[in-house]
């Protein structure tokens, strides 16, 4: 062993231990968390240098197969990474890339730098947090292979054979040591494969899982078009055409896709770079700009607009979905999550050239940009009448947290941050809930009956439902454009219905409703589900709830003859010590927040789940039953 630092191996090799050391005692701090979203955050990363690959025009097909002990195999045909020897170094080029920190920054010269977020850490990153990592390229005619324990290489990289073919191959096994859970989620990870494969046109990405040998493939020649067409599956578009164009300025690249549906919801995913920009940024409101002006004077120029009327963007974006990608040289990403573009030239490139192919496809394209227009205009005037309706309601007070709906039974607090608010499924479970309850800080809402399924009617009739405006006043946050966090009186709002078919409709009706008028509820993590038990098994003096018929069976198994099995058709049928014990009580309760960070899939979600298909909601739920209850958790 060579004295460290003694020559460059040496303290190289100190760079390398000391950089993994970095990496798996503060795990968080590059890839977020050790939880599920840093589990899968390593296929990402992977993933990312194969597509960097096809955007430098080298790869056109990327393979990742889930393997049954949860390892993950990812493959693509790119040119391989290079294997030659670093001269200074000694090691191969191979070696660097999986174990130094940020090397890839280093000697890179990507054309698309990924600096947002949590992306672009390196693989270095992911082989440190990895049980065992094994790498196989394929070039000049050889493969080599190089496998790591931990980040550590077991040995030197060797020459395993012949081949005709040019590419990388990774395998690994993320460390339990390291992750909470290394379970890989099929929907988690289909989801951002097929979102790649439409951001990046001609790229065929293969998903297999071999734990129930499921297969998808994505592969989309038409890009966002399709990305557009295949979120718009289940919906009515009131244009057969996609508005589309693709075109480049001062090294900025813009693709764009916009087909508006007869629904009420704005659907625009923009994306930079391939991530999400979940908080928007300077090309996105470039592109509203140009949009709200096109169409503005598309509707003056054509007699659209009576008087004194003008569409204001929610307008023009009523019911769109769309799919804006830009691809920067050099993106300043913004904001809380990392996740806001900031570039300010970006914004006026997007805006001219959105400015010049809109106006130019509604020339060419008058009965489709009628259609758009005077829907515009209908939701132009919708809002006024909402805005109407809205006054009225607030004139009679019935929105303000002054005028609390009698069936609610509050708690005594005035501190929200201990609050809580039990939404409660009918009356008979309110009226166990009441008795159950720690009054001190748990408020009860009994809802009865359905409430209103808000993603089929605007605002202004959802705001007539005595439901939801007993929802309002109760939360206190008010909606839309005046929902205001610091007004919320529960720190907790837990959606407490029964677990069967009807239970979570009315669970779906709720989350849709705060998804689209009360976000930042569930964004910011104040919306929770109960989960209350099937079972009640019991032998002598010991019990225990059980949440599934499964676990029911086992048990009876378990403890043998003399088990009695209560069973709980729904809330109502629970005591109210039994419903608090299992529902209610911090000590004993169990609940799922509720998550969005995928926003393309919670938008597709609610939509299959309230939208007008009957079909496609019913092949979903059964496709995805297992999955609907983990993205509802
Ligand atoms: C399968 C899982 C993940 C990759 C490549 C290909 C090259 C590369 C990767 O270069 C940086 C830049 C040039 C030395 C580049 C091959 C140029 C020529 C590549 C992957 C350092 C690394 N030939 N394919 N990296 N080079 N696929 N897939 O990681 O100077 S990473």
């Amino acid at each position: 062993m060579p004295d460290p630092g003694e020559n460059e191996y040496g303290a190289a090799s100190i760079q390398v231990l000391e950089g993994l050391q970095a990496v798996r005692k503060r795990p968080g701090m590059y890839i977020g968390s050790t939880g599920s979203r840093g589990l899968h955050h390593l296929v990402y990363e992977i993933v990312d240098n194969s597509i960097d690959e096809a955007l430098a025009g080298y790869c056109d097909e990327i393979q990742v197969t889930i393997h049954k002990d949860n390892s993950v195999t990812v493959q693509d045909d790119g040119r391989g990474i290079p294997v030659d020897e670093h001269p200074k170094y000694e090691r191969s080029a191979l070696e660097i890339v999986m174990t130094v920190l940020h090397a890839g920054g280093k000697f890179d010269e990507k054309v698309y730098q990924v600096s947002g977020g949590l992306h672009g850490v390196g693989v270095s990153v992911v082989c440190a947090l990895t049980e065992r990592l094994e790498a196989t390229v394929s070039r000049e005619g050889n493969i080599y292979a190089q496998s790591y324990e931990r980040g550590v290489p077991e040995g030197p990289i060797e020459e395993i054979g012949t081949t005709d073919e040019t590419g990388t191959k990774i395998s690994f096994r993320p460390d339990p040591e390291i992750f909470e859970d290394i379970d890989f989620d099929f929907l988690t990870l289909s989801t951002r494969m097929r979102e790649l494969a439409y951001l990046n046109r001609g790229l065929k990405i293969t998903l297999t899982d071999e734990r129930n040998d499921k297969q998808e493939t994505y592969h989309a020649e038409g890009g966002v078009v399709e990305f557009v067409g295949w979120l718009n599956r289940n919906n009515d578009p009131i244009t057969e055409e996609t508005v589309a164009f693709i075109d480049r300025q001062e090294g900025v690249e813009v693709d764009l896709a916009l087909q508006w549906t007869d629904g009420y919801n704005q659907n625009v995913h923009s994306f930079v770079n391939n991530i999400n920009t979940h908080e928007g940024g300077t090309h996105l409101t470039g592109f509203k700009t140009a949009l709200t002006r096109v169409m503005n004077r598309y509707a003056e120029e054509n007699g659209h607009l009576d008087g004194e009327m003008t569409l204001k963007g929610d307008d023009c974006r009523e019911g769109l979905t769309g799919i804006l990608s830009v691809k920067v040289p050099d993106p300043q990403f913004e904001g809380q999550t990392k996740t806001r573009l900031g570039n300010s030239e970006v914004k006026g490139i997007v805006q001219s050239l959105t400015n010049q192919y809109l106006s130019e496809w509604f020339l060419e394209h008058p009965k489709s940009a009628d259609a758009i227009v005077q829907r515009a205009v209908q939701a132009a005037q919708a809002r006024i009448a909402a805005k109407e309706a809205r006054e009225l309601t607030r004139r009679k007070g019935l929105l303000e947290s002054t005028n609390l709906p009698g069936k609610l039974a509050d708690c005594s607090t005035r501190d929200p941050a201990k609050s809580e608010l039990f939404i409660v499924e009918g009356d008979s479970a309110g009226g166990s809930a009441k008795q159950g309850r720690e009054r001190d800080y748990q408020a009860i809402l009994p809802l009865r009956g359905k409430i209103l399924n808000v993603q089929k009617s605007r605002l202004d009739r959802a705001l007539k439902n005595n439901e939801i405006q007993a929802l309002i006043t109760a939360i206190g946050t008010s909606i839309g454009d005046e929902f205001d966090l610091e007004n919320l009186r529960y720190d907790k709002i837990i959606l407490m219905t029964d677990a069967d078919v009807d239970g979570s409709h009315i669970r779906t009706l709720l989350l849709t409703f705060f998804w689209n008028h009360m976000r930042p509820l569930i964004e910011n993590g104040h919306v929770y589900i109960a989960m209350p038990p099937l079972y009640r098994v019991q032998k002598g003096t010991k019990s225990e709830y059980v949440y599934s018929e499964d676990q029911k069976d086992r048990l009876v198994e378990e403890w043998g003859g003399n088990t009695t099995v209560q069973r709980f058709k729904g809330l109502g049928e629970m005591n109210p010590e039994q419903l608090w014990e299992t529902c209610m009580d911090p000590e004993t309760r169990s609940f799922g927040l509720v998550r969005t960070e995928e926003t393309v899939q919670a938008d597709e979600l609610f939509n299959i789940l309230m939208g007008d298909k009957v079909t496609p909601r019913r092949e979903f739920i059964m496709d995805h039953a297992d999955e609907v209850e983990v993205l509802d958790v």
